[in-house]
C-alpha cells in the first residue's frame, strides 16, 4: 500500500463546497484514514485573476497510479470540470497527484513527483502542514528547502473547515 499525496484546489463557483466534495470522495477511496491539511486561500498562480481555495489530502491506496489517475479525473468531471479546457482556465476542481510512496515516473501521460509543484507555494505550503519531515522522492530535497526556493506567492490559511 502506497502513501499518495493529493494537491487539490478550486477557483470556480462555491469553492469551500467543491473541496469538502473532494474530501468526501478521498476518504472513501483511502484504504486508511486520510491526513487533512488546512485549507488556504491563495493568489492565483498564471493568468486566472480568481483566487484559489487549495489543500493538501494524503491518501493510502493499493491502487496503481495509472488506475488511481483516471479516478481523479473521473471526479473532476463529474464535478463540473470540463476535460478539454486550456490550461489555464478556470476550475471548480482540481486533484493533482503530487507524489506516490516513492515512485518516480516519467511518461507521456503521468509523470511524479508532480512536475511543477516545487514552483508552488499552494502546494508545498499545505504540505509542510501534515508531512513536517517530507523529502522529495526523486531529489532527496527537504520540505524546508522547498518552500525556501519557491517563488513567493500571496496566501493565508483559512479557518474554513472539513
Ligand atoms: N492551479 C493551477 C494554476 N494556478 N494557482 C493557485 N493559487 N492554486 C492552484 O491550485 C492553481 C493555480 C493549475 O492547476
Ligand atoms: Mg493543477
Ligand atoms: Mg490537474
Amino acid at each position: 500500500m502506497d502513501s499518495v499525496v493529493i494537491a487539490i484546489g478550486s477557483n470556480v463557483g462555491n469553492r469551500h463546497q467543491h473541496l469538502r466534495d473532494a474530501h468526501q470522495f478521498l476518504n472513501k477511496i483511502s484504504e486508511k484514514e486520510i491526513l487533512v491539511s488546512p485549507i488556504y486561500l491563495t493568489e492565483p498562480v498564471g493568468p486566472s485573476r480568481r483566487y484559489f481555495l487549495n489543500a493538501v489530502i494524503t491518501i493510502s491506496t493499493s491502487l496503481t497510479p495509472q488506475t488511481l489517475l483516471p479516478k481523479l479525473k473521473q471526479f473532476e468531471q463529474d464535478h463540473g470540470r470540463q476535460p478539454d479546457l486550456p490550461r489555464w482556465s478556470a476550475r471548480t476542481i482540481d486533484l493533482d497527484i503530487i507524489s506516490f510512496g516513492d515512485l518516480v515516473i516519467q511518461n507521456d501521460s503521468l509523470i511524479i513527483p508532480h512536475p511543477e509543484y516545487e514552483k508552488r507555494l499552494f502546494v508545498l505550503e499545505p504540505l509542510r502542514d501534515i508531512h513536517p519531515n517530507w523529502n522529495d522522492p526523486k531529489t532527496g530535497t527537504n520540505i524546508d528547502t522547498l518552500i525556501d526556493n519557491a517563488p513567493g506567492l500571496q496566501m493565508k490559511k483559512t479557518t474554513l473547515d472539513w
